[in-house]
C-alpha cells in the first residue's frame, strides 16, 4: 500500500469535480510538485481520467472500472471498514490471509480482497466457486467486544448489509435464508463464511468472509451450481463495476455494525426478518442429527431461527441446514 498515493486520492475525492493545484497538493503531501505528476501518472495506469489544466491543477473525471485499492478507497465513505486495505489479483483463500493478517495484529476493518480465488472456502469444508473478476471476493477482520456464543449475530447483520446493497444498487429484491445465504428469484447469488478465534468468553478475531457472484453469466459457473445459482448479471442482463457495490457493502455493514454494539440485535434481527426466505413456509430442517418438517416462524432475540414442527412444538435452531 502506498500512503502517499491514498492521500492524494482523498485529498482528490474531497474536492469532489473540483480542480486541486499541483502546488497545493505538493504542499498538502510534502512532496515535489513533480512526485506529484509521478503519481498522478500511476493513477492513469490504474484506469483513473485525470484532468491538468495549466494554473488550475488536476481533477480525476473518470474511475476505473478494474478492481484495484485506489478503486476502492475513491468515494470510500466509512470511518474504518476497508480503510486498511490489500488488493490481490490471484490468491488461494481470502481467508487464509485474513487469519495471517490478523494474527499479526491488523486493525479492525482490514479488508482482504481478490479478483480470483483459486481455492474459495464454503462453510463446513464446502468449496466456493470464485473465478477471475467476475465476483467480489473479500474478506474483513473484525475485533467485536461480544462474546463468542453472540458472533452468529455479525453473521446475520452482515447478510442483512448484503440484501440491503444489493437492493438499492441492482433494484432486485434480494431474499436471506438462514443464517448466510443470499438469494435472488430462489437462486443463491452471495454466500457468507464467518471463522473466528476466540477464547472462553471473548472473540480474538473475526475473519468476515464474503463472496457475491457479480458479472458471471450461468454459462460460466460450474456445472454443479448451474441449476441453484445466480449473479447480479444473470438477473440484470448489465454488468456491473465491483468499487462501487464493495464501497457500499463497507459503508452499510459499518453502519449496522455500530448500531449492534451501541444497540443490540433488536434493529438487525427486524431488518433480517424483512428479508427472510421462506418465513411462514414449510422447509425441511436437518439439525441435531434429525430430518424432519418444519414452519420458519423467523428469529429468535438471540438470532436462533424459530422453527414450528407440524405436531406444534417450537424450537430455536442455533446449528442447522435448510432444505426444500
Ligand atoms: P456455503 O457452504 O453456504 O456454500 C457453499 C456451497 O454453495 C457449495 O457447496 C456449492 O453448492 C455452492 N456454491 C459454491 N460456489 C458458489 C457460487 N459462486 N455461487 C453460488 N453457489 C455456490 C458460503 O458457503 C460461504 C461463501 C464465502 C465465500 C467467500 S469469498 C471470500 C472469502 N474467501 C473464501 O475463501 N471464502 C469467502
Amino acid at each position: 500500500m502506498n500512503t502517499t498515493r491514498n492521500q492524494l486520492i482523498e485529498l482528490l475525492e474531497g474536492k469532489n469535480q473540483e480542480f486541486f493545484s499541483g502546488q497545493k497538493l505538493s504542499e498538502q503531501l510534502g512532496i515535489s510538485r513533480t512526485a506529484v505528476w509521478k503519481h498522478m501518472k500511476e493513477l492513469e495506469k490504474e484506469g483513473y481520467q485525470l484532468e491538468a489544466v495549466p494554473r488550475k491543477g488536476y481533477r480525476i473525471s473518470g474511475r476505473p472500472e478494474k478492481l484495484s485499492e485506489s478503486a476502492i478507497r475513491w468515494g470510500l465513505r466509512t470511518k474504518w471498514a476497508g480503510k486498511n486495505l490489500y488488493h490481490y489479483p490471484v490468491v488461494h483463500s481470502t481467508q487464509i490471509i485474513g487469519h495471517q493478517l490478523a494474527q499479526e495484529g491488523a486493525s479492525q476493518g482490514t479488508v482482504v480482497i481478490a479478483d480470483e480465488q483459486t481455492a474459495g472456502k464454503g462453510r463446513m469444508g464446502r468449496k466456493w466457486h470464485s473465478a477471475k473478476t467476475d465476483g467480489i471476493w473479500m474478506s474483513m477482520i473484525l475485533r467485536p467486544p461480544v462474546v463468542p456464543q453472540h458472533a452468529p449475530q455479525i453473521t446475520l447483520l452482515t447478510a442483512v448489509a448484503l440484501a440491503e446493497t444489493i437492493k438499492s444498487h441492482t433494484n432486485l429484491s434480494p431474499a436471506i435464508k438462514w443464517p448466510n445465504d443470499i438469494f435472488l428469484n430462489h437462486r443463491k447469488t452471495a454466500g457468507i463464511l464467518t471463522e473466528m478465534q476466540a477464547e472462553q468468553d471473548e472473540i480474538q478475531y473475526i475473519v468476515l468472509g464474503i463472496g457475491i457472484n457479480v458479472n458471471q453469466y450461468l454459462e460460466q459457473l460450474p456445472e454443479e451450481i448451474q441449476q441453484t445459482a445466480t449473479s447480479l448479471r444473470q438477473e440484470t442482463n448489465k454488468s456491473w463495476v465491483i468499487a462501487p457495490i464493495v464501497q457500499e457493502i463497507l459503508a452499510t455493514f459499518e453502519k449496522y455494525y455500530e448500531h449492534y454494539l451501541n444497540n443490540g440485535f433488536e434493529a438487525i434481527k427486524q431488518k433480517w426478518e424483512s428479508f427472510g426466505y421462506k418465513i411462514g413456509e414449510k422447509v425441511k430442517v436437518a439439525a441435531n442429527k434429525q430430518k424432519y418438517e418444519a414452519e420458519i416462524l423467523g428469529l429468535a432475540d438471540d438470532g436462533a431461527l424459530r422453527v414450528r414442527r407440524p405436531d406444534g412444538l417450537e424450537e430455536n435452531l442455533y446449528s442447522a441446514e435448510i432444505h426444500w
